[in-house]
Formats: C-alpha cells, structure tokens, sequence
C-alpha cells in the first residue's frame, strides 16, 4: 500500500490528487505545522532525512520531492500513459518543462515572498523594525514582485496557447504546477490573468481534484 505522509497546508496536496487521478488505493499519514514556525513536526524526518513534505512511502522505499514523486508514480503505475505524453510525442518536451519549471522557475520567489512576509511581522526591538521592513519592502519592489508578475503572465501565455500546460489534454504538469499557482492566487493574486484563473478553474472541476479535497482538506495557504 502507497503512503503519503501528508503535511496539512503542502505540496503533499499534489501526490494526493496525483493519486486519486490514477485511481491508486493509498493511505495518508497526517502531520501539522508548528504554529509559530510553520516548520513539519520532527516526527517527518523519521521518515525521510530532510523531514520536508510531500514524502511517499511505497513498497517498503521512502520518496521525497515532489516532482521526482510524480514522475516515479507514473512510471509504476501509468503504464498507459494517462497522465504524462508518451516518450517523443510533440507535447513531451512541453509536459517536462513545466514539471520543472514549478519548483525550479515559480516557487523560488513565491518562497522569497513567504520569508519577507514573515521578516516583516517578526519580533524585534522597536528600532530595528522600521530598518527591516524597508529592507523587505525594497527587495519585494525590486527582485520579488516582478518575479512574480513575469511568471504570472508567461504562464497565461501558455495557457492561451493551449488549455493544459502540457498542450490538449490534462496531465501530470498541470497537477505539479498547480501548487505555485494556488500559492500565487493567495499571496499576490492571479485576476490579472484570465487563463491562469480559468485554467484552475477547470483543474479544481476535476473529480479527482474533489476527492483530494475530500480526503486530505482545502489547500489552505498563507497569504
Ligand atoms: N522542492 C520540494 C520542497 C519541499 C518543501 O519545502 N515542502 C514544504 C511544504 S510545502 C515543507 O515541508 N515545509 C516544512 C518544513 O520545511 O519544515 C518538493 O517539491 O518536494
């Protein structure tokens, strides 16, 4: 039996929703954030060193992140290739890229965002609380919020070219990008972008998408 060690308000969303579209038997082991840290619980790293979420354990082996998660899956358990375009299909190269391009191109400023949000409400000395936020707010105008910006439009781009980001059909990108742009519809919003905001419309209308909210909860984030 599959199991995902399930961090509440993750990526481990991801797996979930992966698994529920391959139609696979699983069970979840729930896990909570340190409320002030927000940091996974120690019990984690039992699992895997890194004690990060999302984290599978399948067939006695422990799998960490996420995009090697789901590439993995799909090479056990998708032999018809549902959710990923065949090996040398047109749309192959495409369905890579955004595999990669989500945590390597969308979450790294989205995660520089999280960190300046938390510099700005952090404990200090009266003094220094002036200087730390005219820093943070500096580096947001200069490096993150047109980080953020340009990732928002390129991926409207794409998805005016073709409903899924891999091309025609839905797959396993859409399922991998689909935290970065949850992240990013709750800390800067994505009304600028109609085909970012249909586009998850039409992927949280998926079936399988109600089930992973049924099983494990909404996707709660901090904005
Ligand atoms: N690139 C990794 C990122 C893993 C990661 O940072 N996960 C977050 C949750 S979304 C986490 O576990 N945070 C809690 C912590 O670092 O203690 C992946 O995609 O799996």
């Amino acid at each position: 039996m599959i199991v995902v060690h399930h961090l509440e308000k993750s990526r481990s969303h991801r797996i979930v929703w992966l698994l529920e579209e391959l139609g696979l038997d699983y069970e979840v082991v729930r896990y909570r954030r340190d409320p002030d840290t927000l940091l996974a619980p120690p019990e984690l790293r039992a699992v895997h060193p890194l004690g990060r979420s999302p984290v599978v354990v399948d067939g006695g082996e422990a799998l960490a992140e996420s995009g090697a998660i789901v590439e993995t899956l799909l090479e056990r358990y998708d032999a018809q290739s549902r959710l990923a375009p065949a090996v040398g299909a047109p749309e192959r190269v495409r369905w890579h890229y955004w595999m990669h391009f989500a945590e390597g191109s969308a979450m790294p400023p989205l995660l520089v965002s999280l960190i300046l949000k938390r510099v700005r409400e952090a404990r200090m000395p009266f003094f220094a609380r002036p200087v730390a936020r005219t820093i943070a707010d500096r580096v947001t105008a200069s490096l993150v919020a047109p980080q953020l910006r340009a990732n928002g439009q390129y991926m409207d781009d794409a998805l005016a070219a073709h409903p899924w980001f891999a091309g025609a059909s839905f797959s396993a990108a859409d399922i991998q990008m689909s935290f970065a742009v949850q992240a990013l519809a709750a800390r800067s919003g994505i009304e600028a972008w109609p085909h970012l905001q249909d586009w998850l419309r039409r992927a949280q209308a998926r079936e399988a998408w109600r089930r992973t909210v049924a099983r494990v909860g909404p996707l709660e984030l901090a904005t």
